[in-house]
């Protein structure tokens, strides 16, 4: 039987400072401290093993600055501070890894806080998309943009002049009634052509594009616009428009017939057919609605065996408005009325989002919920 050790240790005076000897008394020192640490084995074990050495007051290490720093001869003050630096930084550690390991069996409450369970799945940032509208309105745009067509944008705060003046409603004229305008409020000191309004259709942008702009114009001008109307299933105060606009010489009716068929087909699908039907612009004339074959019913009027309610059993869905423009909106825009043609259109984005998608509310565009605008991701 082995006996045991248990005299603690105690740091005693140096009387030679030799490198040997220093060598000697630190290799005690550690050896009683792996001993004593290879002991413990509890966490109040360790406190007091802990405070043995490292304690401020009567601490081993206190001891060693008292005992071999502060009574070194000043030749060998260096070399003992040194070593008696070394000493702290080994007992530091010694007594640190104890705690470790006597912790190391039960792992605490933090401990298992801190665990990570990597089967877990991973935080997923799911992409944003287009909103069903945009990506509507992108690709009318592109559909003329493949066409020669430029996209031009413009403000959606007007004035009076471009938003009507120049598209051929006089000032009093019963057709400005017919926009349902929101006025911005106190303009009345202005004269009436500078006042502000929120621009009800997308057509000021085409007077400014034709502005800046000399025939040959292609422009198509995509944009949210604003009217005066009571929300309900098919009507939004704000909603979006395609505009587009042809002024060339020699455009007829017969550009504007070829270039809408072609759109509604590259929108709609090939099997889709068009017909123009007389309509009143104040801009245009002669002026046009331009209804497609009824997508739902393939143009039949009937479908399961009853009347097709989308196209009320007549065949055809009324779409978009065009004409010629206007040779009095030229006059605004100092082009020469006898030297140029062209014809223009325009077409609600929300209308024709609710065909192609089969949506039967047009608040759902605007509400927001995620999982109704999830599904055009
Ligand atoms: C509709 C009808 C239309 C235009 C817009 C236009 C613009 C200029 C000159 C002449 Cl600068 N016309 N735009 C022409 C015809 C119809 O829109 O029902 N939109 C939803």
């Amino acid at each position: 039987m082995t006996k045991r050790q248990n005299v603690a240790y105690t740091v005693s005076k140096l009387t030679d400072y030799s490198p040997e000897a220093l060598e000697k008394a630190s290799r005690e020192l550690i050896s009683a401290l792996n001993a004593e640490s290879k002991s413990i084995n509890t966490e109040a074990e360790w406190k007091t093993f802990r405070d043995r050495w490292m304690a401020r007051k009567n601490g081993v290490l206190a001891s060693l600055n008292d005992l071999w720093l502060k009574k070194a001869p000043a030749a060998s003050k260096r070399d003992v501070g040194q070593r008696v630096n070394q000493l702290k930084l080994e007992v530091e550690q010694t007594v640190d890894s104890t705690l470790e390991r006597i912790q190391g069996g039960a792992s605490t409450a933090r401990d298992e806080a801190e665990k990570v369970d990597v089967t877990l799945p991973g935080i997923r940032h799911p992409l944003g998309a287009e909103h069903p509208i945009t990506k509507t309105m992108n690709e009318i745009a592109s559909v003329f943009r493949n066409l020669g067509y430029s996209v031009e944008e413009g403000p959606e705060i007007e004035t009076d002049y471009y938003n009507f003046e120049a598209l051929n409603f006089p000032p009093n004229h019963p057709a400005r009634d017919t926009q349902d305008t929101l006025f911005i409020a106190n303009q009345e000191s202005k004269p009436l052509r500078d006042r502000l309004l929120l621009r009800t259709h997308t057509s000021p942008v085409q007077i400014r594009t034709m502005e800046k702009m000399k025939p040959p114009v292609r422009v198509v001008c995509p944009g949210k616009v604003h009217r005066n109307d009571a929300p309900d299933a098919t009507h939004s105060p704000i909603f979006h428009q395609v505009e587009g606009l042809a002024v060339d010489t020699n455009i007829t009716f017969c550009d504007l017939k070829g270039t809408l068929d072609h759109a509604m087909k590259a929108l709609f699908g090939s099997s889709v057919k068009t017909r123009f039907y007389p309509s009143f612009f104040p801009f245009t004339e002669p002026s046009a609605d331009v209804q497609i074959s009824c997508i739902f019913c393939g143009g039949k009027g009937y479908r399961d065996g009853g009347r097709c309610p989308n196209c009320k059993a007549s065949g055809w869905i009324e779409l978009l408005g065009c004409g010629m423009v206007d040779p009095n909106v030229y006059g605004f825009v100092n082009y020469d009325s006898k030297k140029v043609s062209g014809f223009a259109f325009g077409m609600g984005v929300e209308r024709i989002a609710i065909l192609k998608y089969g949506v039967d509310d047009i608040q759902l565009f605007f509400q927001g919920d995620v999982r109704f605008l999830e599904q055009f991701a």
